[in-house]
């Protein structure tokens, strides 16, 4: 019986039939239990030596029917890899990009822009205090020119940044502070903050991008030079700009810098409001007062400052005539800027 049972349960083809004949052969009705029935009528010595027999031949069959059983599952388990064979050469499904926002796009432009020019970026922070976005800027408390720039406080004495041109403070003392008066070629992007009313063109919150350079023998003619290789960089060479007086306490001369517009170029349209111009910037010399409040000499050092709009700069770029259009997270809005780097 043993011998047979072993030959059926190596010649099972699947666990089907391995159960089947585990059950033949092991089973309450097999050949064995039904052997073992008769052990009652046997002598003592006999029934001792065929139940030792016995259970030998069964725990033989056990044993063969686990290892035909493990033979059988990994063929299984092989059988089922090759069916579900996964095909590496593939294409993968393509997960949804996210897009960079405009103003990272233009901040990012004019950090490679002006990073290929010799400059530094720094950075200052968005919380000011009174004394550098105001004092160290030349405006004084009381300066009837504060009122175009007011702001959220947190205190008397702490603001939320109104334009990025403290940042210039920051450069200047930081290198008093660290070997001394030394020339500087920065630019400084960041949020700033005004408590002007929302409209098409105007957002309590914006961006700015500060330019400061500070050296020996600095003119007007390197901040219009300057000025003109960022229009055409970002705008494309047929662009000319204009400079225009003006008035910042802390630049002396002053400049509000005008591009040509685009989209007329420079007839006069709706756009420029039929001037043929846009106005993008304002800029200047920097301030001797501002120099001498900040530890650099005014007879030995001249420096020149701007202060670019990022959204201004974004909106002419991308034809865009409404500001709110940035803040406002409309998925069709910004998936236009995909691809763009
Ligand atoms: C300034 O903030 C000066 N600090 C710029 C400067 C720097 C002049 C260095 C000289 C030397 P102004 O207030 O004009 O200047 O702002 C500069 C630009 O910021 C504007 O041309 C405009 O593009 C942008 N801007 C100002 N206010 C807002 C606003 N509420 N919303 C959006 N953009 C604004």
């Amino acid at each position: 019986i043993g011998e047979e049972a072993l030959k059926k349960i190596q010649e099972a083809a699947d666990l089907k039939e391995l159960n089947d004949a585990r059950v033949a052969y092991l089973g309450k009705k097999s050949p064995i239990q039904a052997a073992m029935k008769q052990m009652r009528d046997m002598s003592k010595e006999e029934r001792a030596n065929f139940g030792k027999i016995s259970n030998e031949v069964k725990q033989s069959i056990a044993k063969k029917v686990e290892a035909k059983k493990a033979e059988l599952e990994a063929l299984a388990l092989e059988a089922k890899i090759q069916s579900e064979d996964i095909d590496i050469s593939l294409p993968s499904r393509r997960l949804p990009a996210g897009s960079l926002h405009p103003i990272t796009i233009v901040k990012n432009d004019l950090e490679n822009l002006f990073l290929g020019m010799g400059y530094e970026v720094a950075e200052g922070p968005e919380v000011e205090t009174d004394h550098y976005n105001f004092e160290l800027m030349n405006l004084p408390k009381g300066h009837p020119a504060r009122d175009m720039q007011d702001t959220f406080y947190i205190d008397e004495n702490t603001l939320m940044r109104t334009h990025t041109s403290p940042v210039q403070a920051h450069v200047m003392l930081d290198k008093i502070a660290n070997g001394g008066a030394q020339p500087i070629k920065v630019i400084c992007p960041g949020k700033t903050y005004r408590r002007d009313d929302d409209d098409a063109t105007h957002s309590h919150q914006f961006a700015q991008c500060e330019g400061l350079v500070v050296d020996k023998n600095i003119t007007m003619a390197d901040l219009k030079g300057t000025l003109e290789l960022f229009v055409k960089k970002m705008f494309g060479e047929k662009r000319e700009i204009r400079l225009r007086p003006s008035y910042f306490p802390f630049t002396e001369p002053s400049v509000e810098v005008d591009i040509s517009c685009g989209n007329c170029g420079g007839k006069g349209c709706s756009m420029c409001k039929g001037t043929g111009w846009i106005e993008i910037l304002g800029a200047g010399m920097v301030n001797p007062h501002v120099l001498e409040m900040c530890g650099y000499d005014p007879k030995e050092w001249q420096g020149f400052a701007f202060g670019i709009g990022l959204e201004r700069v974004a909106m002419l770029k991308y034809d865009i005539d409404n500001i709110r259009d940035f803040y406002n997270d409309d998925l069709r809005f910004l998936n236009q800027f995909s691809g763009e780097e």
